[in-house]
């Protein structure tokens, strides 16, 4: 479709969304009324802009059901974020939520061509989490045969990817490199023993390099797949084959980037935070939800055709980024450097202690098999060329360990990056 096709429909939607939130939601009538936003009077996109921003905050506040804009029995599902930082949050679901959910993610599979003849292995975890069921409706809807595995019981999976020949898999890229890993450990090339065509990862970063280390073991390419239970689930964005930037999926989330700082909108192109309104969500809206997610719109159009803008693949959260001894610290921009060391993986830990008041920052990563472990002055010589590295690249002093293969915990959902043990001095 046309984009300016594209913007008409949007601009129905937001109109019919705010009145919405308006009249039903007591939460955005009080902050509407505050602001001096009048939903009544939305005349082209750039009028979203007046209206205030909404925070998971906000909706922790309203927890459990304060922000659900249907009655109560209009509502057939809900999900809730982990809250492992605080109360969750719970989005809510009718019918037609439903609906749009499974169409959302059941375009990354049709970008990979997927259907009828496709087998679809959903390892993302059931439940409350929204990955599993986000992924399964994208799988019936798709046409495809879905298997709903749920993550966990390694073993379990990888005879289930052989036996039933399933040729898309959808979970976390960290499960996804600890499923190859265990199959190749127990003597099984995936290249030659799964059929997998395409892998539809997400919930959480991952490197270029992490994706072709996985593209390489299991022999299919991977597509990034973006979402968060506050305006969805996965689905909100979706790499298309090109691999060059997630297609959003702009005819039910409209998407601004801001400045974190001044909250000022910023043109394409511009690395902020991404901001989303959405545009058909029944049972719980959400206007101008701050993701804390840095990404940028991508600039022009994609070469594989679709109208549809793009999002850079996510730079880290606002909320993730490190302070060390002052100096700013994205845990990508550690990953930035370690890309540049061929005799290390991908897997690694950011481990943040104190001592004597002052910030330590261990980085704690795995050698690639290749690498001799025994070899004490190889390990001290690699660990100091790559702390010189990181503090050229950061001003900033990381210590550097090499640990043994396998050593990093490995995680059936969202892989656990940095620890924080600053809570007790050392
Ligand atoms: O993680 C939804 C999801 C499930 C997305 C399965 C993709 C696949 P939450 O648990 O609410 O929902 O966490 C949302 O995870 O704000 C991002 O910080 C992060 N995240 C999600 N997808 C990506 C991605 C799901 N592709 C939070 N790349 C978001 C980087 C991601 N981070």
């Amino acid at each position: 479709m046309p984009h300016d096709k594209l913007e008409e429909i949007q601009l129905e939607g937001i109109k019919k969304t705010v009145i919405s939130c308006y009249e039903n939601v007591a939460f955005y009538h009080d902050t509407f009324d505050e602001a001096g936003f009048d939903p009544y009077t939305v005349k082209s996109l750039d009028d979203i802009a007046k209206a205030p921003f909404t925070t998971k905050q906000d909706l922790r506040d309203n927890y459990p059901f304060g922000m659900f804009a249907v009655p109560r029995s209009d509502v057939r599902e809900i999900h809730m974020s982990s809250g492992t930082t605080g109360i969750a949050t719970v989005g809510g679901y009718t019918e037609h939520d439903l609906k749009i959910w499974g169409d959302c993610f059941a375009r990354g599979i049709e970008y990979a061509d997927g259907g009828e003849d496709d087998v679809c292995h959903v390892c993302y975890g059931y439940g409350l989490f929204t990955g599993g069921l986000g992924a399964h409706y994208g799988g019936v809807a798709a046409g495809c045969m879905t298997i709903p595995m749920s993550a966990g019981n390694t073993e379990r999976q990888i005879r289930v990817l052989r036996e039933m020949g399933s040729t898309i898999l959808c979970c976390t890229p960290s499960y996804a490199m600890y499923i190859a890993d265990t199959a190749i450990a127990m003597g099984i090339d995936p290249k030659k023993e799964f059929r997998l065509r395409v892998g539809i990862h997400g919930a959480e970063a991952f490197s270029d390099n992490f994706r072709r280390e996985l593209e390489k073991k299991l022999g299919y390419r991977v597509l990034d797949v973006y979402g968060l239970t506050e305006t969805m689930g996965p689905g909100v964005a979706i790499e298309c084959m090109e691999q060059n930037g997630l297609h959003l999926a702009e005819d039910h989330f409209y998407a601004e980037i801001i400045d974190p700082n001044t909250g000022e909108v910023l043109p394409d192109g511009e690395w902020g935070e991404l901001v989303i309104t959405t545009i058909d969500r029944e049972a719980t809206p959400v206007v101008r939800y701050r993701t804390r997610d840095i990404t940028r719109i991508l600039p022009g159009t994609c070469a594989c055709g679709r109208t549809h803008r793009r999002i850079d693949r996510l730079h880290g959260r606002t909320d993730d980024m490190l302070i060390i001894r002052g100096v700013n610290v994205f845990p990508s921009q550690i990953e930035d450097v370690m890309k540049t060391f061929t005799q290390i993986s991908s897997w690694y830990q950011i481990e943040l202690t104190r001592k004597n008041h002052l910030d330590v920052v261990t980085l704690k990563v795995e050698p690639n098999p290749e690498f001799n472990f025994d070899e004490v002055r190889a390990i001290e010589q690699l660990q100091r060329s790559i702390q010189a590295r990181l503090k050229s690249a950061l001003s900033v002093g990381i210590r550097v360990r090499l640990v043994e293969p396998k050593s990093i915990p490995r995680s059936e959902g969202k892989a656990v990056r940095v620890l924080d043990l600053r809570g007790d001095d050392q």
